[in-house]
This record gives C-alpha cells, sequence and structure tokens, in this order.
C-alpha cells in the first residue's frame, strides 16, 4: 500500500467525489484557520478555474485536481514565486513517469508543445504578511486524446497519451507532495535562489522567440532569463521588458 512521505503536506486531506473548484474550497478551509500543508483533491471538477476567469477542464476520476493550503512567512510580494516552486516539484513529480516535459512561464508544464499540467496560485495577504496561499494544480493523468473537448485537442495532452499506459494517481501524488514539502522547506532555509535555478533548467521558454499579450499590452522578443522574483526578462528591440503577470506564447522559429 502506498504511503505518503511527507511531515505536513497531505497530512490533512478533503476528499470529493464531485466539487466546483478545490481552490474555492481550499480557499474556504483556509479562512477557517485550517493547518498549513491542508490539501483538497476531488474527482471532478464542475466549474475547474485556470486564470483570469478561463475555465479548467476537469473529467471524473481522469486527473488529479489538487489544492495546497501553505502559510509562508515570506513577504506577499515573493508569493508568484510559489507558482514557480510548484512547477519545479510538478516537473519532477512527472519525469520520474518518464515524460520528459518542460515549463513554461508562468505556469504550465508541457511536452512537445502540448499542455500536460496547469497551476493557480491564489494569495490572501493582510498589511505585509501572507495569510495563506492556495497552489491548485491540475494534471491530466489518464484523460484519453479522444476524451478532451474540440479547442483543447490541439493544446492539451496526458500521461497517458504520453506514455501509452495508464498512471497511477495515487503514486504521482505521492511523488508530487514529496517534491512540493522538499522545495517549500528549502525555500524557507535557504531562500529560492536553488529553485530558480533548477526553475531555468527544466525551462522551454528560456532563450525563445515569443510574444507577450501582458494584462496592459502586447509585445514580441526573446525570453532572456527569470528574475529574483520570478519575473519574465524578454528582449525586445526596445530594450528589455520585465513580465510579472500575462501569457506568454513560444513562437514557432
Ligand atoms: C491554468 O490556467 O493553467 C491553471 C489551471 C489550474 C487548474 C487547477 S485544478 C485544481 C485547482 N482548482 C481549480 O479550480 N483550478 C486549479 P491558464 O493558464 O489560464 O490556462 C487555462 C487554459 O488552459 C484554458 O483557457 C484552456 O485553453 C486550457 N485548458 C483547460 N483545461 C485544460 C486541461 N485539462 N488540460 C490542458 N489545457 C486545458
Amino acid at each position: 500500500c502506498p504511503r505518503l512521505t511527507t511531515d505536513f503536506i497531505g497530512h490533512s486531506i478533503h476528499y470529493y467525489t464531485t466539487v466546483s473548484s478545490t481552490n474555492n474550497e481550499a480557499k474556504r478551509l483556509a479562512n477557517e484557520g485550517c493547518p498549513e500543508g491542508t490539501i483538497v483533491l476531488a474527482e471532478e471538477q464542475k466549474v475547474g478555474r485556470g486564470r483570469l476567469a478561463r475555465g479548467w477542464f476537469s473529467p471524473f476520476a481522469k486527473g488529479i485536481w489538487l489544492s495546497v493550503v501553505l502559510r509562508p512567512k515570506f513577504p506577499p510580494q515573493e508569493a508568484p514565486k510559489c507558482t514557480l516552486l510548484a512547477a519545479v516539484a510538478m516537473a519532477r513529480a512527472v519525469r520520474a513517469t518518464g515524460v520528459n516535459c518542460g515549463i513554461k512561464w508562468p505556469n504550465d508544464i508541457l511536452y512537445n508543445g502540448k499542455k500536460l499540467v496547469g497551476i493557480l496560485t491564489e494569495m490572501n495577504a493582510e498589511m505585509d504578511a501572507i495569510n495563506y496561499v492556495v497552489i491548485g494544480m491540475g494534471i491530466n493523468v489518464n484523460t484519453d486524446a479522444s476524451e478532451f473537448p474540440e479547442e483543447l485537442r490541439d493544446i492539451a495532452t496526458s500521461l497517458s497519451s504520453v506514455l501509452g499506459r495508464t498512471v497511477s494517481r495515487t503514486d504521482l501524488l505521492i511523488a508530487l507532495l514529496h517534491e512540493l514539502e522538499l522545495l517549500y522547506t528549502q525555500a524557507g532555509e535557504e531562500g529560492f535562489s536553488p529553485i530558480l535555478a533548477e526553475w531555468r533548467k527544466l525551462s522551454a521558454t528560456l532563450g525563445q522567440p515569443v510574444d507577450v499579450f501582458g494584462i496592459t499590452r502586447c509585445f514580441s522578443g526573446i525570453a532572456l532569463d527569470i528574475d529574483e522574483d520570478g519575473a519574465l526578462i524578454v528582449q525586445t528591440e526596445a530594450g528589455l521588458e520585465k513580465v510579472i503577470a500575462g501569457d506568454v506564447s513560444v513562437r514557432a522559429k
């Protein structure tokens, strides 16, 4: 029987067959004072959420639809780094299944340009202290290619589609929570630098020509690096641009 290997992440589990969004449940629990490391899992989400009010396709028993409640001690402006930390943990766990995935800034795990995983980090802070961070992660584990809705067929994939076999969601969850706790503990003790260094190595974005769809404007350039806050640095004809939030598409060369 597989067992959790963590000291606190996943020691309190809220499991649902059907839920609107695991992030919504996790935020409710966090507001009620649940312990750090509480996780919410659902077989199916009726209103799975992406960023900017976009949806997340979450079919019954096909994926891992998970939210983790953390209560980090670092300042609120460092919270976006939780997304990068989660992406590195996720890439490690996914790679251990044999899928050679990469990270697309800021929140996607891709294989061959198709999305395997999406991450949605939401924060609640008062004054200059974080109350909680909820890291929501959706992994397409055993979704068959034909099960994706039409509009996702060209942009989404699953571990089972890549590997040609079903993958144990329990084993993957245990590996993911293990990596997440290791990296989160490391970030608390040593800071984020080693995690950002690993992120750079796993990146499918750096060094590539990109189109940036920012909150207020769009531009093109070469993705050069991420800075210490996790922002993407893009070289454009007009100079360096720092992208804190937005969408980036890697352009075909
Ligand atoms: C994300 O947003 O990628 C964040 C997704 C986070 C989902 C998890 S599941 C557990 C937790 N509870 C929630 O309610 N959410 C989190 P974004 O970068 O905005 O990408 C959203 C876009 O990805 C959509 O507009 C679709 O184009 C595409 N998409 C939707 N469902 C997908 C899927 N299952 N696989 C791949 N792509 C998908």
